[in-house]
């Protein structure tokens, strides 16, 4: 059986579709995940979805994605900018991670210009919507030997 890909979203991502559509879209995050596991199956890789509104938990999954998943895709949301905690647990993972941000974060505030997570991240995906999580996983897919 392959490894499944953890696919992990930090703060205020549930409330996606509600908070500032403007800015991260209409759709939510049952949405985002069924069309994750949707392209999960295409691809032949299985989608672990999860969020969390707290850092500690969000630190936990990535220690158990240690050798449970074959790769992680991480939303930390605001905790990109701030959590040297999240950086250091996705350096104790050997597998590939890729960052996803649903907005473009490099025309928003300068605070949002600066992640922690880069310093780890295989590569990062910003300002596709909500579609920035499939163009990861086909990317996932592609690192891990997926279809
Ligand atoms: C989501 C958030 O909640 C923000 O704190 C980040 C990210 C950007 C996103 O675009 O998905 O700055």
């Amino acid at each position: 059986m392959p490894k499944p890909v953890y696919i992990l979203n930090g703060p205020n991502l549930n409330l996606l579709g509600q908070r500032q559509p403007e800015v991260y879209g209409r759709e939510t995050l049952a949405d985002v995940e069924a069309a994750c596991g949707r392209l999960a199956g295409e691809l032949g890789l299985e989608a672990r979805f999860r969020q969390s509104n707290h850092e500690g938990v969000l630190i936990d999954w990535i220690h158990e994605a240690r050798g449970e998943a074959s790769g992680i895709v991480i939303n930390p949301g605001a905790f990109t900018h701030t959590s040297v905690a999240i950086l250091d647990a996705l350096n104790a993972f050997d597998g590939p991670v890729l960052e996803v941000h649903i907005s473009n974060v490099h025309k928003r505030e300068s605070f949002r210009h600066h992640s922690y997570v880069s310093l780890r991240a295989e590569g990062v995906i910003a300002g596709f919507g909500t579609e920035g999580y499939l163009l990861a996983l086909r990317r996932m897919a592609t690192l891990t030997g997926g279809k």
